[in-house]
């Protein structure tokens, strides 16, 4: 007889990071069960390659529709599926966008989080039911504290968004003392990779300058280039969430790269890989810019790297070169070194 596979529940499968956790899950033999939002417009495009898995016999992949502000299509899925573990990476994760749609950005991080807590306390008093919860929390909780930040470091956000994570955040903390609910906060610093959103700052210059070299544009526009961000791996983040499900006890952990550099070393970067000079393509326009700014991240993870072995598999370049290579390849259908030689020879 072969042994139960374990269950796994992903609110936010459809992300950067639901997708490749969902990945990472199913190479590690689990059950993976995700939750995904109705559109008419396709927001599946990540889980593509598993969603064509689901329809074969005997497949450890299965999608549910719902939505976490409707309580009672969440509390089906999690009561058909009894996962022992569950992901909430759902959220309007759109810094600058929260600042237009606050409502719906503590909707989505806060409101619905809270939904799930709810719905779990409840069952593990009626049914002894007991998973383990992982929330995506965030570095922009940090706010202006200046950096290296840690766990101990005071939060103090500067956007509905950072203000949406802190008080879910905080919601894990009080669920976890006051019901002995097992919960990890993963505070992650920024992480990118090919299936980073478009409208994220490193894959809007990546992805233009793929368009660049096709000749689909001639120029990108950005906002504040001076800001200093921690990037690092988003596969490479989601196997830790998973290691601090793995734990006897639950806590909070900070996941990042430990480097920092500036917007515009980024874009420097991307544009050098090509031999080009930057300056040439951007113009900077207020329209990106926010209306605060959060000026400097830069993480200590150190807790992470002395409890869970973290360590990070890519550097900022690497990061940067993956993320070229797959946009190259996906606008252009050329590698870096081809495309090199044919901006050289414009
Ligand atoms: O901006 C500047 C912008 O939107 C990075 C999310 O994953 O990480 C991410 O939040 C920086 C900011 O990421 C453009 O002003 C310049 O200083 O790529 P971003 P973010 O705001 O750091 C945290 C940890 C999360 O949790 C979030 O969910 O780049 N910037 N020009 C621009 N940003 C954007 N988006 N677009 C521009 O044109």
């Amino acid at each position: 007889m072969t042994d139960k596979l374990k269950r796994a529940l992903i609110f936010g499968i459809s992300g950067q990071d639901g997708s490749n956790l969902a990945d990472y899950l199913l190479s590690l033999d689990y059950e993976v069960h995700g939750v995904v939002r109705r559109s008419s417009y396709p927001n599946t495009y990540r889980i593509e390659h598993l969603m064509s898995l689901e329809e074969q016999e005997g497949s450890n992949f299965n999608i549910s529709y719902g939505d976490v502000l409707d309580f009672s299509s969440m509390n089906k899925v999690i009561q058909k599926v009894m996962p022992e573990e569950i992901y909430y990476l759902t959220a309007q994760s759109h810094v600058g966008i929260s600042f237009d749609n606050p409502i719906s950005t503590l909707q989505y991080n806060t409101l619905g989080y809270l939904n799930l807590l709810e719905i779990v306390r409840d069952l593990k008093n009626k049914e002894k039911y007991s998973p383990k919860i992982y929330f995506a929390a965030s570095s922009e909780m940090f706010g202006t504290s200046p950096p290296p930040q840690n766990e101990d470091t005071p939060m103090l956000p500067v956007s509905p968004y950072g203000v949406s994570k802190l008080a879910s955040f905080n919601l894990s903390r009080v669920y976890r003392r006051s019901y002995d609910m097992f919960i990890c906060n993963g505070i992650l610093f920024n992480h990118s990779g090919p299936r980073r959103g478009l409208n994220f700052v490193t894959k809007k210059i990546t992805r233009c300058l793929a368009e660049i070299v096709s000749g689909k544009r001639d120029k990108i526009v950005l906002g504040n280039l001076g800001s200093k961000r921690d990037e690092g791996d988003s596969a490479d983040y989601v196997k830790v969430m998973h290691k601090m499900l793995q734990q006897d006890n639950p806590d909070d952990f900070v996941i990042s790269t430990g480097e920092t550099h500036a917007i515009e070393e980024f874009v420097a970067e991307a544009f050098n890989l090509l031999g080009l000079n930057w300056k040439d393509y951007v113009e900077i326009s207020e329209r990106y810019k926010r209306p605060f700014e959060l000026p400097a991240l830069q993480g200590d993870s150190s807790k992470a790297r002395r409890i869970l072995g973290f360590k990070p598999e890519k550097t900022f370049k690497d990061v940067i070169k993956e993320m070229l290579s797959t946009d190259l390849e996906e606008v252009a259908d050329m590698t870096i070194e081809q495309a090199k030689e044919k901006m050289k020879n414009e």
